[in-house]
């Protein structure tokens, strides 16, 4: 049970009774309403208005059956997912995310997230999420198209630039949302560009969105950094993970200085004192879709450990990448004890209620995923952007943008922190900045 103001307490309690056994849906929300006690005591006009109990409630949630043929023939059928959280302050915008773990109480603590960080870039995007237990592992480039034709089928009805607008996430790249893409076009009719972000760069897409998430945690984490009188320079880093943010988040650290020393998949990781060819897992991971256990036996010195957790690889900044939970109150308890610094969020919730109680504890800087990782949503915007104009921007253009929006949202976690009697809580600050622009939004717009 998160530690909450007694006007949160009912609201909490109200959303456990709602949604039964959404355990990370329940998490999400703990997490936020945790911080949101010095916010309701100075506005009482949030909890006169109900905006927390609206807030925790989606706009509209869609269940779909997605039925498809596999290569042997076989029809198959899966279970889709969009969840338009909150659009006070602009079209539903969030990820797909493909993986047998999903179920309806993923999506929406993805959904839930979601609004907090759309808001925190101070970009007109509101929040949302969808996604599918189909598992894209070991499907051959026609299964996945005819499951992402089928998938698209039922859910072209509920987006639209203006409405909702989905990306990748988990198991959905360049590749799914050039199918998704297809099959939207066909139906509709249309070439509505800004439907979907995350867009090949030569039919509509934006560059740097493939490298956005993973550039801009590391953005955000040297902001960290550089508030504590520290750079990546001569660094060890642990990258959790090995797909698409792992691997852009590992390439920046190189660049800034730092060695990434291990990376993941859900199989086990791989140690390279050397520092981990990002060349070599964009080759195992994106072209032959691999497993990480492949990458010593095509660099030496390497080695593959395929029991206990990457987070017992000594570092000075650890960057969860892969997924919510992965790191625990034990894994907290070795960062702590090998002596890192600060831990910066790529995945969605990454660290457990725990390990993030632990690390703050012990002086370890904690970076939020609603913040670290919006560089990923923040340049689906400026793709949105660029669709809007038919422009399209240079790389170091983009990226300069990319820069100066994790530099901003940086600063506006540490400044609400300190305004709300938290300062250095880059949790608490990331919590109540992301809420006051949506709250705001949603009181000057009446009670809908
Ligand atoms: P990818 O599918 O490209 O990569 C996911 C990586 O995480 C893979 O290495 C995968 O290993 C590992 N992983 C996934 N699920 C599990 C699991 N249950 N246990 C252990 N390892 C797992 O996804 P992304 O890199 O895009 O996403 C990673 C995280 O970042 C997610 O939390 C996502 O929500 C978040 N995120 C992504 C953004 C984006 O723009 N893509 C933006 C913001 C956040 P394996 O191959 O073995 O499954
Ligand atoms: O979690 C996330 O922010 C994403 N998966 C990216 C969402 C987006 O719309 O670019």
């Amino acid at each position: 049970m998160p530690d909450l103001d007694a006007k949160l307490t009912d609201i909490y309690t109200e959303v456990l009774k709602r949604n039964p056994g959404e355990t990370e849906f329940h998490q999400a929300v703990g997490e936020v309403l945790e911080s949101l006690g010095p916010v309701v005591a100075k506005h009482p006009q949030y909890a006169d208005a109900e905006v927390m109990r609206r807030l925790s409630e989606p706009e509209r949630q869609i269940i779909f059956r997605v039925s498809w043929v596999d290569d042997a023939g076989r029809v198959q059928v899966n279970r889709g997912f969009r969840v338009e959280f909150n659009s006070a302050l602009g079209p539903f915008k969030g990820g797909l995310r493909f993986h047998p773990s999903v179920y309806l109480g993923i999506v929406k603590f993805l959904g839930f997230e979601q609004i907090f960080k759309n808001s925190l870039t101070g970009m007109p995007i509101g929040g949302g999420k969808g996604g599918s237990d189909f598992d894209p592992k070991g499907r051959s480039d026609g299964e996945v198209m005819r499951f992402c034709q089928a998938f698209m089928t039922e859910l072209y009805r509920h987006l639209g630039e203006y409405t909702d607008v989905p990306a990748g996430d988990i198991g959905v790249g360049g590749r799914e949302i050039g199918y998704l893409f297809g099959q939207y076009k066909r139906i509709t009719n249309r070439y509505e560009a800004g439907v979907l972000t995350g867009k090949g760069l030569t039919w509509g897409g934006s560059q740097v969105r493939t490298e956005a998430t993973g550039y801009g945690v590391v953005f955000f984490a040297d902001e960290v950094l550089k508030a504590r009188g520290e750079s990546f320079d001569g660094k060890r880093v642990v990258v959790s993970g090995s797909g698409n943010v792992a691997v852009y988040a590992t390439e920046k650290v190189h660049e800034l200085g730092g060695t990434v020393v291990a990376c993941s998949d859900s199989g086990g990781y791989v140690v390279d004192e050397k520092g981990i060819d990002v060349e070599l897992v964009k080759d195992l991971k994106e072209i032959r879709r691999a497993r990480i256990s492949e990458y010593p036996g095509l660099r030496g010195g390497a080695r593959f450990v395929s029991d206990g957790s990457v987070w017992d690889v000594p570092c000075d900044v650890a960057l969860p990448c892969a997924t919510q939970n992965e790191l625990d109150a034990r894994g907290a308890k070795v960062l702590v004890e090998n002596g890192a610094t600060v831990v910066a969020e790529g995945a969605n919730m990454p660290c457990t209620p725990e390990a993030v109680r632990l690390l703050t504890d012990a002086g370890v800087t904690f970076a939020p995923g609603k913040a670290a990782n919006a560089g990923g949503v923040a340049t689906s915007a400026l793709e949105m952007q660029q669709n809007a104009s038919r422009d399209s921007w240079t790389f170091e253009h983009t990226e300069a943008r990319l820069a100066e929006i994790m530099r901003g949202v940086h600063d506006r976690c540490l400044e609400t922190a300190d305004e709300y009697g938290t300062p250095g809580n880059y949790a608490a600050g990331a919590n109540i900045a992301g809420f006051i622009r949506v709250a705001d939004a949603m009181l000057a717009m009446g009670v809908v």
